[in-house]
């Protein structure tokens, strides 16, 4: 029956078979992320209507200041967690530091896992496009006791699962677990996630590039080429400043995301942790590469701190080599790939 609906908790247990350790943690985990994505869509959907837009007055651990819808998303996150039983702790882009779960069911758990609860969220105010991203990592800490810090410095290579829900048109989450990408948008009217897009493959290279460039002169020699590049080969631009939405439409369309290493922010201005890692992870098991602007793996960073920063260059694998080609040839300083 080619169009049978599927939804996210039925693929998710048939998916089971493709973890041999797999007892249902993992399965169950993911399903209680989903739980949590259709809370954050429900509230973003009306976020208007109820005392929810805004900057709730504080700020983050990376001196942004915090939106309500933030810290409801966050609260929310760590509300379904803490319910799962699966996971021994979390990290958020939201918090200063690591929240061990501590309830009975969870504190000897085998999984952590780190988000952003609201990725763009400068954009919530006049009804841009906005995001969630996760990632699941098998702690590796002794289980008989409080996670450490340890289980959230692991290299992106060590992602059990990543993915993001993306609040659009239409709301919809993307997710791998090391086989392949697989997308589910939102059916309101049953309010279900149902499979929409099966095995998706980022195409070789494409006709967009994604990078702000009213920092254009703030840039080094190397990407300032090629930016020059990009327009002279006629390229499409296109940002809209929420790293999942600009990182979607190249997934589906082709093209290359860039956030490279500016005089603000000298080592890129987007987490490793929170937003780097999981979407190199869903990038590469689509096709696709993510580097940073030293030429390095992102995934084979190993991380030093919970809100490390890195630069990032990410997209279709033709695009990101040609990207690398301008690194090699213009940059002062060395590589390290
Ligand atoms: P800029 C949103 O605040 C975010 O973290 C990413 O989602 C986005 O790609 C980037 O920052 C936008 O930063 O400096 O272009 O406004």
């Amino acid at each position: 029956m080619p169009n049978r609906i599927v939804t996210l908790d039925e693929f998710i247990i048939k998916s089971q078979k493709d973890f041999h350790f797999a007892t249902g943690e993992l399965t169950a985990l993911l399903r209680d992320i989903g739980v949590a994505a259709k809370i954050v869509n429900r509230e973003v959907n009306r976020a208007g209507l109820v005392n929810i837009l805004g900057v709730h007055g504080a700020e983050n651990s990376s001196g942004e200041s915090v939106q309500k819808l933030d810290m409801y998303a966050n609260d929310k996150l760590i509300e379904c967690l803490s319910g799962s039983g699966e996971c021994c702790g979390i990290a958020s882009e939201e918090n200063e530091d690591f929240v061990p779960l501590k309830a009975i069911e969870s504190k000897n758990a085998k999984y952590v896992v780190l988000f952003d609860p609201l990725d763009g969220s400068s954009n919530i105010d006049v009804n841009v496009s906005v995001g969630t991203i996760f990632s699941i990592y098998r702690r590796i800490s002794p289980d008989d006791g409080p996670c450490k810090l340890e289980d959230f410095l692991q290299k992106g290579v060590e992602q059990i699962a990543a993915g993001y829900v993306i609040y659009g048109t239409s709301t919809i989450l993307v997710y791998t677990t090391g086989h392949g990408v697989n997308g589910f948008t939102l059916d309101p009217s049953i309010g279900e996630f149902c499979l929409s897009h099966r095995n998706i493959q980022i195409p070789k290279t494409g006709q967009y590039y994604s990078i702000n460039q009213g920092y254009y002169s703030k840039f080094d020699l190397e990407m300032r080429r090629y930016v020059d590049n990009c327009s002279d080969e006629n390229l499409r631009l296109r940002y809209i400043g929420t790293m999942v939405a600009d990182i979607h439409r190249i997934l589906f369309q082709g093209g290359i995301f860039l956030y490279p290493s500016t005089r603000k922010y000298p080592d890129g201005k987007l987490r490793l942790l929170y937003e780097c890692n999981p979407m190199s992870f869903i990038m590469e098991q689509a096709g696709g590469k993510s580097i940073n602007t030293r030429l390095q793996r992102i995934m084979d960073i190993k991380p030093t701190e919970l809100h490390q920063r890195a630069s990032i260059v990410i997209g279709s694998p033709q695009m990101v080599d040609e990207m690398k080609a301008f690194v090699e040839r213009y940059s002062a300083s060395p590589v390290l790939s």
